[in-house]
């Protein structure tokens, strides 16, 4: 008989940070579900990272419990994937700090994501921000992953975490499994409404910009309103020329599932105000679903605090197996 093949290993996570956006949903979470039956699949609650940046702890508290409520209600079905909060898995802590001593300052230094957030918290360049990498590689390298589902703008830490792990592998065996990227074609740099040079990102101070998974019908049409275009009057996708239009398009196409000739073909002729009105309407009508289903989980406690506990037990077990042969191979005396 023919031994049942192995199926790969996925591991994923997004910071509870800030309010979930359209960015998460499209470059991340909306890609994450239809992934259950070919992969094992880990998706975390990345709140140790969260940390690198001050926060109000209720807060937090709070936006780790809603995010939970929205992995599900986005389509991840808590049977069939591991859902799980970073810090109640203890060993995520313990390998970052062997990872630390196998990762170089000049490596971290050229982190675009560190550049951009010293940048933006001057005032609390802590050590945390600076070895976050090690953090995530740590993340990744506890469940053997194959394949890291993420945004565009997570590729540099999927790459310094194969780095991380070739010079560990190269001191002590094949101890790690060395993983891969995997980035949406369309969906994996959702750019801000009201600044598109720049990506949507929930911790943005300008609320303009980004929509939030949960955010009201209303509220998300006004914003797609009120996105900034150009003065071309033309729906045409050219990035470089027309990031505003070409942004709306691409999110107008992940919406729909239509492409860019056909968008361009749909409101040729049309001013901007019918474009900016059927994107909104589609986005609209793409989250609708996902709020009313979070709303829902979030009024039955226990059954979101019984899958958090599910899913920490379940890591544990893959993490703890990774840890114990590291610590081993280090040269730890075993307790
Ligand atoms: P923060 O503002 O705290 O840095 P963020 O909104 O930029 O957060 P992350 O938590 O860093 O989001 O990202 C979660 C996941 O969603 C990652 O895989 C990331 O690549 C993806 N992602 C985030 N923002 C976008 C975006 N605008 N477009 C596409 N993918 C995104
Ligand atoms: N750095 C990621 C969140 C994150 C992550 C991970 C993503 C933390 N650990 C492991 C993939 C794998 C972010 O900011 N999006």
């Amino acid at each position: 008989m023919e031994n049942e093949v192995q199926k790969k290993r996925i591991l994923s996570g997004i910071q509870p940070s800030g309010d979930l956006t359209l960015g998460s949903y499209l470059g991340a979470i909306k890609n994450w579900a239809a992934l259950a039956d070919e992969y094992d699949c880990y998706y975390m609650l990345a709140d140790m990272h969260t940390i690198t940046v001050r926060q109000v702890p209720a807060d937090l508290r709070r936006r780790t419990l809603t995010q939970v409520a929205a992995y599900i209600a986005c389509g991840l079905d808590p049977e069939k994937n591991v859902l799980f909060v970073q810090s109640h898995v203890p060993a995520h802590a313990q390998l970052a700090w062997v990872l630390d001593c196998y990762t170089m300052f000049g490596e971290l230094s050229r982190m675009t994501q560190f550049k951009d957030k010293s940048a933006k918290n001057a005032d609390n360049i802590n050590a945390g921000l600076f070895t976050y990498p090690a953090l995530m590689a740590a993340d990744i390298l506890l469940y053997q992953a194959d394949l890291v589902p993420v945004g565009g703008d997570q590729k540099q830490h999927v790459e310094i975490c194969r780095d991380i792990a070739t010079r560990f592998n190269g001191v002590y065996g094949d101890v790690f499994k060395l993983p891969e990227p995997y980035i949406p074609q369309v969906g994996a740099r959702v750019m801000s409404l009201t600044t598109p040079e720049n990506k949507m990102s929930k911790s943005d101070k300008d609320q303009n910009g980004c929509v939030y998974m949960l955010e009201k019908p209303e509220d998300i049409l006004r914003k797609f309103k009120k996105a900034v275009t150009d003065s071309d009057a033309c729906v045409r996708y050219d990035p470089a020329a027309k990031p505003g239009v070409s942004n709306l398009m691409q999110i107008y196409s992940v919406a729909t599932g239509r492409s860019y000739g056909e968008i361009e073909q749909e409101f040729d002729g049309l001013g901007y105000g019918d474009f900016k009105k059927a994107v909104g309407e589609a986005v609209v009508e793409l989250l609708r679903p996902i709020r009313e289903e979070t709303e829902r989980l979030l009024a039955d406690k226990a059954y979101l605090e019984s899958v958090y506990r599910t899913g920490a037990e379940k890591a544990s077990y893959v993490a703890n197996r990774t840890l114990s042969k590291v610590y081993k191979k280090v040269g730890f005396l075993a307790r």
